[in-house]
């Protein structure tokens, strides 16, 4: 089994290269965020939740995502292995997907990190914005504070994986097809 995690801030490509990848690789998807719409989509209790805390631009709980990747590994018993996408966003989120993943007697090959400099990130966020449908991509208020989330909970997540010698940096600037052929040169020297 070979999983991986796709490390970035908000707006450095994660969704659009995992895409990519999942359909190169063969892995299966799993997308914090994503679960997260769909919940917000079919209105359950945790979607409601979940919608107020993503307006301001926040983390959602860890016990809410922790649950959600937790359920997503044990309804994927066959998988080749497992592409995480905005997951893990907090230390306690990583030392839980070690957990679950020693369950299931395997572990995470490599964090690759798309480095994005932050003008850049708001300019796509506010693009995506105007098409997305996503409430969480309009206001530049918003944007602004999904970035300072970032980097005062989440930055520090690749610090976890840099003391196990996995975290590869990878330049998220440039055309999304070159920015594919770095990530997958990484991929190919691993798997
Ligand atoms: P996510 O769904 O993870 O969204 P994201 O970080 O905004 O998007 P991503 O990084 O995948 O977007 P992409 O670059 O592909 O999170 C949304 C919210 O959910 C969070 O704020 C949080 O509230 C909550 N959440 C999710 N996971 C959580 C967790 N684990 N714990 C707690 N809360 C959690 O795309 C951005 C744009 O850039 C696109 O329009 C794309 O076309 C464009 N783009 C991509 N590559 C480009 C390139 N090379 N050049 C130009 N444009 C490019």
């Amino acid at each position: 089994m070979f999983n991986l995690i796709l490390f970035g801030p908000p707006g450095s490509g994660k969704g659009t290269q995992s895409e990519k990848l999942i359909a190169k690789y063969g892995l299966k998807h799993l997308s914090t965020g994503d679960l997260l719409r769909s919940e917000i989509a079919s209105q359950t209790p945790l979607g409601v939740e979940a919608k107020k805390i993503m307006d301001k631009g926040q983390l959602v709980p860890d016990e809410v995502v922790i649950g959600m990747i937790s359920s997503a590994l044990d309804a994927n018993p066959n998988a080749k292995g497992f592409l995480f996408d905005g997951f893990p966003r907090t230390p306690a989120q990583a030392e839980a997907l070690d957990k679950l993943l020693e369950l299931k007697k395997t572990s995470i090959a490599v964090m690759l990190a798309l480095n994005v400099s932050e003008e850049e990130l708001v300019k796509r966020l506010m693009k995506r914005g105007e098409t997305s449908g996503r409430s969480d991509d309009t206001n530049e208020n918003v944007i602004r504070a999904r970035i300072i989330e970032y980097r005062n909970k989440t930055a520090v997540v690749a610090d976890y994986y840099y003391n196990f010698d996995k975290v590869v940096m990878v330049k998220g600037e440039g055309s999304v097809d070159d920015i594919f052929k770095s990530l997958s040169a990484e991929i190919d020297q691993r798997i």
